[in-house]
C-alpha cells in the first residue's frame, strides 16, 4: 500500500488519518532538511515525530505503507542483485583537463548550432557512484546502479535506507513515471566518522569516501547499508512520462527540488567559456572546504532543444563535459623516513618519495604527521604509498599499498634523539607530538629560541626583531641567546638595514636587557608550555633559578598553574646539559636578576610562619603535630629565635620555654594548638 492509497482510506479510520498526517509532516521535514538545507525543527523534534509514527505502525501493522519514512532501516537480505536494463542508457561524460579543451567543446557546439554565446548549467562533479531512481506516481519503486550504462544492478532495498532519497515525491504536477539520476556519495566528515567506527570495531578502514560509498551500496544485507552515512544529490532526469514539460535544465532541476529531490546547492547558470573558467577556479579553490569530495566541474548546455540537436556520441552526450581537477592522489615509492625539526622543536616524520605529479605539482616529500600516524598506517621504507595533495594543503602520505610491499621491510621506530642536536626527543603525556628538549641549543630552533628570548615578554631587547634575528643566525653570529650579549658594534654594523645609529642602540638595548627579572628570564627560556603566568608562579615559588633547576616533578606540581605535563617539560629541559651550558653562558655574559622573596606555597594559611614544638604532648605525637603544621604551610624549626612565630609547649618543657619568654615569642599550649590546626581557614 502507498501513501496515496492510505489517503483514500483515511476517512475510514482515525488511526489511518493520524499515520498519514505524521508521514506528511516527516516528508515535509525531510524536504526542508535534505533538499533545502533549511530545517524548521530540531533533530530531536524530528525523532519524536518519527517515534510516534513507528509506535503507531508497530501497534497496527496494517497502517504501514511502503513509502513510510519508517521503512529505511533495511533488513531484506538478497541472494544476489537482479539485473536492470536502463530504458535510456546512462552515459558517462567526456572530460576536459585544460581550458583549451573547453574552448574546443564550445566551438563544436557553436559550429553545429550557430548559438553563441552558449548558456550552460554548472555543477560540481561529485566523486561517488551514479544512481538511477524510478518514481511511479511519485512513489520510489526502483533504484539501480549505472553498471555498464545499459545494464545495472537493482539496489532498491539499499537505496531506500538513504535518508536524502525521498521515498515519495511531494508537491504538484508529479509525472506518472520519472527517472531521477544522480550521485550517491559519503560526505567527508561522515567518512572520517565511519572510519573511526571501523577502527573501533577492529574492522578494515576504507581507503576513500568513494570506495566506502561503493562498498556500502553493494551490500546484499540492506541493514548494513542502513548504518552507512550515504547521501544523494541529483543531476538530471532519464525518462519522464506524464506531467508538464520543461524547456531548460535549470528549470527542471528547480522542479526536482520542489518535489523533494536534493540538487546541488552550487548549481549556476553561466554563458561562455570565460564564465565557465571563473566557476572552475572558484570551486577548485573552495574544494577542500566543501562538505563532499569533488573531482571537477560539470557543464551542461541549458537549453533542452539545443541538447537534442547536439545529441550523443557512442559514450557521452555532446552537450555536456566534465572539466576535471588535477588528481589529488598518486602512488609512488617511499625512499626514506626522515625527521624534520620544527621551529618549536616538534619532530615530524617526513616521507622522502620518488618524485611524482600530484594535484598539478611535483612532490618528493610528504608529511607523515607523527609517530602514531606512521604506526597506524604501518608505512615502511620501500613501500608503495598513496600520496595526497589537496589544494594548498601540505602533501601527505595517506596509506601504503599492501599488495605491493617488498620483502624484508622494517617497521619504523621513532628515534630517541633530535636529529639536529642530539638532545632527548620527548613525547608529551597524552599527546602525539614528540619534541626536541634542547630548546636553547638546537640549531633547528635557533631563530625561534633567540627571537623568543629577546621578545617583549622575554628580555625585551628593543630593536631585535624577527628579521634581524634571522640575519644573525644565518650569518652564524648567534647560535644561542647567550651569543647576543657578545655581539660587537662592528659586527652589527655589517648587517643589512643596520646603520651605525641602530647598531649603537641595539648594543644599548642589550646592555639594558642584561638586568632583568626572574619571571622574564624563565619565560625567555622557551620551555614548552611555560608562558608568562607560569613563569611568574615559578619565580615566586622558588625565588631563584638554582632551586628551580634542581626541582623534582613532584615539587614543581605544587606550583600554581603547573600540572604533570608542564612539570615534566621543566625537568626535562633542565636535564639537558646543552641547555644548562647556555644558562651558564648567559650568566657569565652578565644577565642577572634580583632574588625574589620566596613565597613557597603561597596559598597555604600558615605560609611564612615558623613554629617550634617542645615538651610532652598528650593528644598527638610530636611528629604528627609537625606534619600537620607543615601541611598548612608553616616551617617547624628545632630551636627558638626571634624569627619563631610561636612555641608550642607540652608538659615538662626544657629551656626552650624560658628562651621564648625571654625573646617575647608567644607560648601556646595544647588547646591553642588544636585551635590553630582546626581553624576554619
Ligand atoms: C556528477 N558526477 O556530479 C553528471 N555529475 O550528467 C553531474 N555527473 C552527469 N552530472 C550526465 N553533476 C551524465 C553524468
Amino acid at each position: 500500500m502507498t501513501q496515496d492509497m492510505a489517503e483514500n482510506r483515511a476517512e475510514e479510520h482515525p488511526l489511518v488519518l493520524q499515520a498519514t498526517a505524521l508521514r506528511q509532516q516527516l516528508n515535509h521535514h525531510n524536504y526542508r532538511y535534505y533538499t533545502l538545507d533549511d530545517p524548521e525543527i530540531s533533530d530531536a523534534a524530528y525523532d519524536q515525530l518519527f517515534a510516534e509514527l513507528l509506535k503507531l505502525e508497530q501497534a497496527s501493522p496494517e497502517l504501514k505503507t511502503d513509502d513510510s519514512p519508517t521503512q529505511r532501516v533495511g533488513g531484506e537480505i538478497l541472494p544476489e542483485f537482479q539485473s536492470v536494463t536502463h530504458e535510456q542508457p546512462m552515459t558517462s561524460l567526456d572530460n576536459a583537463f585544460e581550458r583549451k579543451q573547453m574552448t574546443e567543446f564550445e566551438r563544436r557546439i557553436v559550429e553545429r548550432s550557430a548559438v553563441s554565446p552558449v548558456e550552460y548549467v554548472v555543477e560540481p562533479k561529485l566523486d561517488g557512484l551514479a544512481l538511477s531512481l524510478l518514481y511511479e506516481d511519485g512513489v520510489l519503486v526502483r533504484g539501480a546502479t549505472r553498471g555498464d550504462g545499459t545494464q545495472g544492478e537493482d539496489v532498491t532495498a539499499n537505496i531506500r535506507t538513504i535518508s536524502s532519497i525521498p521515498l515519495c515525491l511531494i508537491g504538484e504536477q508529479i509525472p506518472q513515471r520519472l527517472e531521477v539520476r544522480g550521485e550517491v556519495f559519503i560526505a567527508k566528515a561522515d567518512f572520517e566518522q565511519l572510519n573511526r567506527q571501523q577502527s573501533a570495531k577492529g574492522e578494515k578502514r576504507f581507503a576513500n569516501p568513494r570506495n566506502a560509498a561503493a562498498g556500502s551500496l553493494r551490500q546484499l544485507d540492506s541493514s548494513i547499508t542502513a548504518k552507512r552515512p550515504l547521501s544523494f544529490i541529483s543531476y538530471g532526469v532519464g525518462l519522464m512520462q506524464g506531467g508538464a514539460s520543461y524547456s531548460h535544465y535549470n528549470q527542471l532541476m528547480e522542479q526536482l527540488a520542489h518535489w523533494g529531490v536534493p540538487i546541488s546547492p552550487e548549481l549556476k547558470v553561466v554563458k561562455g567559456v570565460a564564465a565557465c573558467e571563473a566557476v572552475y577556479l572558484d570551486l577548485q579553490q573552495r574544494r577542500s572546504i566543501l562538505r563532499y569530495e569533488i573531482d571537477g566541474v560539470v557543464y551542461k548546455v541549458n537549453d533542452f532543444a539545443l541538447q537534442e540537436l547536439l545529441g550523443f556520441t557512442a559514450r557521452a552526450p555532446r552537450w555536456a563535459i566534465a572539466w576535471k581537477f588535477p588528481a589529488e592522489e598518486a602512488t609512488t615509492t617511499l625512499l626514506a623516513i626522515d625527521l624534520q625539526v620544527g621551529r618549536t622543536g616538534a619532530l615530524t616524520p617526513v616521507a622522502r618519495l620518488k618524485s611524482v605529479e600530484v594535484g598539478g605539482v611535483t612532490v618528493s616529500n610528504a608529511t607523515l604527521h607523527n609517530e602514531d600516524e606512521v604506526q597506524r598506517k604501518d608505512v615502511r621504507v620501500g613501500d608503495t604509498v598513496v600520496v595526497r595533495r589537496a589544494g594548498d594543503v601540505i602533501p601527505e602520505v595517506v596509506r601504503m599499498v599492501p599488495e605491493q610491499r617488498p620483502e624484508n621491510t622494517q617497521i619504523w621506530v621513532m628515534p630517541q634523539q633530535c636529529p639536529a642536536c642530539g638532545s632527548s626527543a620527548v613525547r608529551e603525556l597524552d599527546k602525539a607530538v614528540v619534541r626536541c628538549s634542547g630548546g636553547l641549543f638546537c640549531p633547528a630552533q635557533r631563530k625561534e629560541a633567540v627571537w623568543h628570548f629577546a621578545s617583549r615578554k622575554g628580555l625585551d631587547i628593543e630593536g631585535l626583531g624577527q628579521k634581524l634575528v634571522e640575519q644573525l643566525v644565518e650569518r652564524d653570529l648567534v647560535q644561542t641567546p647567550a651569543d647576543l650579549f657578545l655581539l660587537k658594534l662592528e659586527q652589527l654594523s655589517t648587517l643589512e638595514r643596520m646603520g651605525p645609529k641602530s647598531a649603537t642602540n641595539l648594543v644599548e638595548s642589550l646592555q639594558k636587557g642584561r638586568s632583568t627579572t626572574l619571571p622574564r628570564f624563565l619565560y625567555a627560556l622557551g620551555i614548552p608550555e611555560v608562558g608568562e603566568a607560569t613563569a611568574r608562579s615559578l619565580a615566586h615559588f622558588f625565588g631563584d633559578l638554582p632551586p628551580l633547576m634542581e626541582a623534582t616533578a613532584e615539587l614543581l606540581e605544587q606550583v600554581d598553574d603547573v600540572g604533570m605535563v608542564v612539570a615534566q617539560n621543566i625537568v626535562t629541559f633542565f636535564q639537558q646539559s646543552h641547555n644548562r651550558s647556555v644558562i651558564v653562558a648567559l650568566q657569565r655574559a652578565g644577565v642577572q636578576w634580583p632574588k625574589i622573596e620566596q613565597q613557597g606555597a603561597v596559598t597555604l594559611p600558615l605560609t611564612g610562619s615558623t613554629y617550634v614544638v617542645t615538651g610532652t604532648l598528650q593528644q598527638m605525637k610530636r611528629a604528627e603535630v609537625k606534619a600537620q603544621l607543615q601541611a598548612l604551610g608553616a616551617k617547624v624549626a628545632g630551636s627558638v629565635s626571634t624569627k619563631t612565630t610561636a612555641l608550642i609547649c607540652g608538659a615538662d618543657p626544657g629551656s626552650k620555654r624560658d628562651k621564648a619568654l625571654s625573646l617575647g615569642v608567644p607560648v601556646l599550649d595544647e588547646m591553642d594548638l588544636q585551635q590553630l590546626l582546626e581553624s576554619d581557614y
